[in-house]
């Protein structure tokens, strides 16, 4: 059994940081779940344009009030607490964060991220076998 706690994960190497975001990933693939699982904050004002073409995505906002855009067919979704999006079809889209406060998301990785990627320039995590 695997038993963490958000608090005593933060500012440890399982907090990452990054333009407009900041994430703490509870679970990771070295966890052996099939999955990753990371508790990530939306910076307050951020506009972030995300594309995971190698991985599926479902994130569930937990606080804080923003939008997604589905890029594809130009619809926006407000975004409130108790409000799930899975990007089932790799869908590229715009996350914004109202500017009053943050948002708090729970987001779950398939497959698991390893903890090291970045976003490159077309917004997606690379696969594990593609990294250097
Ligand atoms: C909501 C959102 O941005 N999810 C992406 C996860 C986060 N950027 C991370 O942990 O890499």
């Amino acid at each position: 059994m695997i038993v963490r706690d958000l608090n005593e994960a933060k500012n440890t190497d399982r907090h990452v940081f990054s333009n407009g975001w900041d994430s703490v990933r509870l679970l990771l693939k070295s966890d052996g779940m099939g999955f990753s699982f990371h508790i990530t904050t939306i910076h307050a004002g951020a506009e972030l344009p995300m594309h995971y073409k190698n991985h599926l995505e479902c994130v569930y906002c937990v606080d804080g009030t923003g939008t997604i855009e589905d890029c594809a067919t130009g619809e926006i979704h407000g975004i409130r607490p108790g409000v799930v999006y899975a990007l089932d079809n790799h869908d590229k889209h715009i996350l914004r964060c109202d500017a009053d406060k943050p948002m708090i998301m729970a987001c779950v990785f398939n497959p698991p991220v390893t903890g090291n990627e970045v976003h490159q320039d077309d917004g997606s995590y690379a696969l594990e076998a593609e990294q250097a």
